[in-house]
């Protein structure tokens, strides 16, 4: 250990859906996810951040166990309906609420990395011309983004353009998992590429508004493995590779789409809707370092071989898709990784995919890499005299951040790593049954209680982290 920079950012990450609540409260309008989340059936246990953790009460609280901890980043995101109303107005009141948030960072020695989408769309935008559907979010998008650049681009030097857009855009339109709960794969190629060209302007305009700034994508980044070394589960494993991941790393690193994906999209009969125009918006729109997000590898077998996954029945944890057959079934499909252990939700724990996602990147692209998210989801349990002892948690970060040391050790640049989550946080799809933070929160879908917070056992285990810069693992 000890190849991290002096200023790496020790940081954690989380959502405004997901922590904020103050759902409707000082002129914040409703996005997608308030609409989606009650309508019953939608989310586990019909659960909702209406309330979520109540950061926007208890910012304070939360910043100054930041503090305590010796935290060096806090990611977290704005919500776009709480500072641009309906009527297109900026909500001085939600401008104001980041300030806030802004300067106690910054005054307790914690950079802010602001999130600029995390999934709250405005539902005016989804009404008005169904949302990421239509080319006018674009300009939207822009408006929203510059309005948070002159507010806040002299405070705040890192920046994340769209979180997990492959998630957001795949859950949205092919898994009925996110709202508007669609399945249909051109819809998905069609919304993904607006994403796209939103990003790459956004990313644009922030180079001339923030020219001091650093700006990137969070990219959902699931490495892919071949089940075997049979040749033909290598080619259903680079199938994967072009069309779960280049399709979304190429057009923020490169500027254009890989040429392998889109010919097998083609092939399939699908196409990206481009227009004159688009390929220079998306060369034009680079970053400054890429986002990744990294939970778990994925491996892949040959679309021909007969061997079946024992999925777990995970309904009662979560939301579960009812899609089972997807486009791409004819050229590779996802199989467990028999070499790995499981999380209680059922995802790989592979800490040495995270060094792979990191060399990959780096031998691809060659940019600066920020970890914006990675951490573990478990059941984590309160004891009377208010400890968790969640070892579990412990052990799977040190052993991911291991993995980033040697990876650093081979020629990744690493910037930074935020922890999935500093507190529990509502989870889309798994309600506040499934736990990622530091902090204890006592609520669960039912009861809101008075959401105290309680330090866990890796709480202390992370700030030793932080002060010893990783030496002691
Ligand atoms: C990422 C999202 C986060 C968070 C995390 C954990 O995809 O960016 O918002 O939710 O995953 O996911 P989950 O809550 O489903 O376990």
């Amino acid at each position: 250990m000890g190849n991290f920079q002096k200023d790496f950012l020790w940081g954690s990450a989380s959502a405004s859906y997901q922590i904020e609540g103050a759902a409707l409260i000082d002129g914040k309008e409703p996005s997608i996810w308030d609409h989606y989340s009650h309508i019953l059936g939608n989310t586990f246990k019909d659960s909702n951040g209406d309330v979520a953790i109540d950061f926007y009460n208890k910012f304070e609280e939360d910043i100054k166990l930041m503090k305590e901890m010796n935290l060096k980043a806090y990611r977290f995101s704005i919500s776009w309906p709480r500072v641009i109303h309906k009527n297109k107005q900026v909500n001085p009141k939600g401008i104001k609420f980041y300030h806030q948030v802004i300067d106690q960072l910054i005054k307790n020695g914690i950079e802010p990395i602001i999130t600029i989408y995390h999934w709250d769309l405005p539902q005016s935008l989804q009404d008005e011309y169904e949302g990421w559907e239509s080319r006018k979010v674009i300009d939207d998008f822009l408006d929203y983004s510059e309005v948070l650049f002159k507010e806040y681009g002299n405070k705040v030097k890192y920046w994340v353009s769209l979180n997990e857009q492959n998630i957001f855009t795949y859950f949205g339109y092919v898994e009925k998992l996110h709202p508007p709960k669609v399945a249909d794969y051109q819809r998905f190629l069609n919304v993904n590429h607006n994403a796209s060209l939103a990003n790459a302007k956004c990313i644009s305009l922030f180079h001339t508004l923030v020219p001091k700034g650093l700006i990137g994508p969070s990219f959902a980044y699931r490495p892919t493995y071949p089940v075997s070394n049979k040749p033909q589960d290598v080619i259903a494993m680079e199938n994967a590779q072009e069309i779960e991941n280049f399709l979304w790393l190429d057009v923020y690193a490169k500027g254009y789409y890989p040429k392998i994906g889109l010919k097998l999209l083609e092939n399939l009969g699908y196409h990206i809707p481009f227009e004159p125009g688009d390929k220079d918006i998306l060369l034009n729109g680079k970053p400054d370092f890429m986002g990744l997000n990294y939970y778990q590898s994925l491996s892949y077998q040959d679309t021909n071989s007969k061997t079946k996954d024992n999925q777990k029945d995970l309904s009662n944890m979560s939301v579960q898709t009812n899609n089972t057959d997807f486009v791409t079934d004819s050229l590779y499909k996802n199989t467990k990784n028999t070499n790995l252990n499981f999380t209680d939700w059922d995802w790989e724990i592979d800490p040495i995919g995270l060094r792979i996602a990191l060399r990959r990147i780096t031998s691809r692209y060659n940019l600066p890499i920020l970890i914006s998210e990675n951490g573990l989801g478990a059941i984590d349990k309160l004891n009377d005299d208010g400890t968790i002892n969640d070892n579990y948690r412990i052990h799977f970060l040190k052993e991911h951040i291991k993995e980033i040391d040697k990876a650093i050790s081979e020629g990744c640049e690493v910037i930074g790593y935020c922890t999935w989550s500093f507190q529990d946080l509502f989870s889309w799809l798994n309600g506040y049954k499934k736990r990622y933070g530091f902090i204890y929160i006592d609520r669960d879908e039912e009861n809101e209680k008075e959401l105290k917070r309680y330090k866990k056992d890796s709480f202390y285990w992370y700030k030793d982290v932080i002060d010893s810069n990783a030496k002691n693992i």
